[in-house]
């Protein structure tokens, strides 16, 4: 469509032109990008079009993956990268003054997610399309993203986030495929023809619209689809108050929920996930039939992955589905449903797994409760089978019990095959938390390590680390990112060092014009980037870095000849709204920086910066500019973590736990790739199990633990008795549940030996290059690859009608 860079520059004024109904001069940054992204669009759809039409046509395999978020951030460069087009694109808006960055500042990020396991599902898209593989994502639309934070006077305040307000360039809405959605209502049982039938009646429907994102393929043609699903109020709303039932049916997909600890009976919520399910399935359904499909066939022609247990509500659907339209059997339609569904855990912690209270599900889903009733009392009896007479592991097994309905339960229970997202925590998985139905089920249970596009997060992200590695070993490691480990050959190259620490100082300096221009904070580009960018978690000990700041500054107090090398601390986080201790953690972060910042000789070795409103786009300018990845989470908490990957593959030496995929990366980089500390997970969960930890020993009988505790609330700090006593209170009267303390000293520790490795510059540039070049394992394309072929069963289907 735009081959060469005039043709381009002549499409894109006329365009401008009709879009804005301005002349070029009156035009503004944000009628480019609207310009600029119509045209991609339009650029891409004859590709689309082509992609959905082979796919239509094939006898292939599809998988569907269900995500309650998809945290896609910008799209547009990727778009350009992707389509093989940035160059002329970018040439050609440069011709007309337009620097691409400009524009791509224009883009909202699409924020349809809290943190990791939302932007997973976004690589995995990337990831699918670019492997040629016939991936369709399933999610929702909401309206409102993640908030937006804005940090005043140190605390946390949430503001709703608009990224719709100018219309989203890239989706298409579909209201042909609208569908509508059951909810309330009764159950009417008849005997029809020799078989119990089912008839929902009185319920309210709700109307789900598909928005369509094109999702493209690197530089293959081969196009994906991301469906959004938006809740609208039904044209046919059954005599009640319109404009309440309007409200109460928008609000369906208005807000994305925070992952907080107290969203526990929330029934919107509930609703969301029901929603986000009955749509997909009946498009998939939908999809399937057109394509001439048999329904006893089913599960050979389709998979269903669910991302984590909020979308489990596709079992009892496509159980509904297959009983109350096809007239299957109960044994019929379980013998499909288990062979099409498939499950990923992201948490073992027990806070965060999904329970619904039956008295709040009976009424809203009065079929699907009928269904998840059912399978919890075929699924007791084969316990029963099984283990007769011990009622405790069938009361611990069981999907009802107490009046709760237990998601993960049922996700196993009614699926082929249940992942981890790394090997530590697969083997929790099996041999702790879910260990009854490992023992039940072991061939159901399986590893897949996460990994993360190196499309984004490396081409992207870091276009001069991606030239320089192009440069040395050629540019298949985009296409073959295992390729990245032919880089091995330069970690003796002095020269080759010398341009690997050019570039990260760029991207240092670049970083820090940044914190100049949105902060007014100067921060020295020379000095060590320590890294820590994550949400807001208990676990994920974002304490223990400021308290060891603080102690840091302790020893700098004492002793003013105390050799530091210079280093700025740079956090990002989001806390949920309604969790309490994070904010406090947040205020203390501020609290300290504010504290430092006022000293003059502490603030020439230190500096604390909190970036606001951290996400996907902030990331990405972050991320290339690190030196330092913290990666400390109390061993076993964190299931696998991705940001340690990105850090990894963009030069960053991880200081870290042995939790998570930290583990795997040690196995790549090995001892002398990663600054690794702590508890390992295994006497973390000793410790939990058998006790024996008493974090009042550590505060008491270590001094500089003492001081920096109390430091919390004795006055030391600007009204610390009042903000920061909970946090105090949860180190030493609470026993310090994720081990803090006990961590302390040898995270103190393996902090100054990387402190002291930086400056050996030869030998820290080699264990960055080193940390570059073993990440091509974390690309989501080796975990896709595997998914695909242990999993679901799919092969590629390259778009042979491809342009
Ligand atoms: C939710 C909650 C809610 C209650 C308070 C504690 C808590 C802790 C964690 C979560 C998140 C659960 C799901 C999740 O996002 N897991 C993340 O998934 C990533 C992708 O697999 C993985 O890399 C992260 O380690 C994992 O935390």
């Amino acid at each position: 469509m735009f081959s060469d860079r005039d043709e381009f520059k002549l499409a894109f004024l006329k365009r401008l032109e009709m879009m804005s109904g301005k002349g070029f001069q009156e035009t503004n940054p944000n009628d480019h990008f609207m310009a600029l992204g119509h045209m991609v669009r339009e650029h891409i759809s004859m590709d689309w079009i082509n992609s959905n039409e082979q796919y239509r046509i094939s006898k292939n395999k599809q998988v569907y993956y269900l995500s309650i978020e998809f945290l896609l951030g910008k799209v547009l460069v990727q778009n350009l990268l992707n389509l093989g087009i940035y160059d002329v694109v970018k040439e050609g808006l440069s011709d007309l003054g337009i620097p691409l960055e400009e524009l791509e500042e224009m883009e909202p990020d699409a924020g349809l997610g809290n943190g990791g396991l939302g932007r997973l599902a976004a690589c995995f898209m990337d990831s699918l399309a670019s492997l040629q593989l016939p991936g369709h994502g399933c999610g929702i639309r909401y309206r409102h993203g993640l908030f937006e934070q804005k940090i005043v006077d140190g605390y946390q305040v949430e503001l709703p986030e608009h990224w719709l307000k100018n219309g989203h360039v890239w989706e298409v809405r579909k209201n042909d495929l609208a569908v509508e959605i059951p909810f309330w209502g009764r159950v009417e049982s008849h005997f029809r023809d020799g078989r119990l039938t089912f008839s929902h009646l009185d319920a309210e429907y709700v109307t789900a619209i598909p928005y369509d994102v094109p999702v493209a393929g690197y530089k293959n043609g081969t196009v994906n689809t991301l469906r959004l699903w938006s809740a609208e109020a039904s044209p046919y709303p059954a005599g009640r108050d319109i404009l309440k039932y309007k409200r109460e049916t928008e609000a369906i997909t208005e807000f994305l929920y925070p992952d907080d600890a107290h969203d526990e009976g929330k029934i919107l919520r509930l609703k969301q996930q029901y929603f986000l399910v009955s749509a997909s399935l009946s498009a998939i359904i939908k999809q399937y039939i057109d394509r001439k499909g048999v329904i006893n066939d089913f599960a050979d022609h389709v998979c269903i992955h669910i991302n984590d247990t909020h979308p489990v509500l596709a079992i009892p659907e496509l159980m509904r589905i297959l009983i109350d339209r096809f007239s299957l059997s109960w044994e019929e339609a379980w013998d499909i449903t288990s062979k099409t569904i498939c499950y990923t855990n992201h948490t073992t912690l027990s806070e965060a797994l999904e329970k619904w209270p039956v008295h709040l599900f009976k009424p809203l889903l009065p079929r699907i409760f009928m269904i998840v009733e059912e399978i919890n009392e075929r699924f007791c009896k084969e316990l029963w089978e099984a283990y007769p007479g011990d009622w405790e592991r069938i009361e611990r097994m069981a999907i009802i019990s107490h009046s709760q309905i237990k998601m993960a339960h049922l996700a196993i229970a009614g699926s082929f095959s249940v992942n981890g997202v790394a090997h530590l925590h697969t083997e929790i998985l099996k041999e702790r938390e879910m260990n009854d139905f490992h023992q039940f089920y072991p061939f159901k249970f399986n590893n897949k390590t996460n990994g993360i596009t190196h499309r984004r997060w490396l081409l992207k992200a870091n276009p001069e680390l991606s030239s320089l590695i192009s440069n040395a070993i050629g540019d298949q490691w985009i296409h073959h990112p295992d390729e990245l480990e032919r880089l091995s050959g330069f970690l003796n190259d002095g020269a080759f060092l010398q341009q690997l620490d050019m570039i990260k100082q760029k991207r240092k300096e670049q970083f820090a014009k940044r914190i100049w221009e949105k902060q007014q904070i100067a921060i020295d580009p020379t000095s060590i980037f320590d890294v820590h960018i994550k949400r807001l978690h208990a676990y994920k000990r974002q304490l223990l870095n400021i308290l060891h700041i603080m102690h840091l500054y302790n020893r700098i107090q004492d002793d003013r000849s105390f050799k530091f090398y210079p280093r700025t601390f740079i956090f990002g986080a989001k806390a949920s709204p309604g969790y309490y201790y994070a904010k406090k953690i947040i205020k203390l972060i501020h609290t300290v920086a504010d504290k430092i910042s006022r000293d003059p000789v502490a603030r020439e070795c230190i500096q604390i910066i909190f970036t606001e409103n951290y996400r996907v786009s902030l990331a990405e300018e972050i991320i290339p500019a690190a030196d330092i990845s913290e990666q400390i989470s109390t061993a076993s908490k964190e299931a696998s973590g991705t940001g340690n990957m990105k850090l990894m593959m963009n030069g960053a030496v991880t200081v870290g736990t042995m939790d998570g995929a930290n583990v795997e990366i040690y196995e790549k980089v090995g001892t002398n790739g990663i600054f690794i500390f702590g508890l390992t997970a295994e006497e973390v969960l000793r410790y939990q199990q058998q006790g024996g930890y008493h974090s009042a020993e550590y505060y008491h009988h270590h001094e500089e633990i003492k001081r920096v505790v109390d430091q919390l609330v004795d006055g030391f700090l600007p009204d610390g008795a009042e903000e920061f006593l909970p946090i105090f209170d949860s180190l030493v009267d609470g026993n310090d549940q994720y081990f803090v303390l006990r961590d302390f000293a040898s995270y103190a520790a393996i902090q100054e030996k990387a402190g002291e490795v930086y400056q050996k510059r030869d030998e820290w540039l080699s264990m960055s290059l080193k940390n570059i070049a073993y990440s091509g394992y974390f690309s989501s394309d080796r975990t896709i690859g595997q998914y695909a072929e242990e999993i679901w069963g799919i092969h590629p289907v390259p778009n042979f009608l491809a342009k």
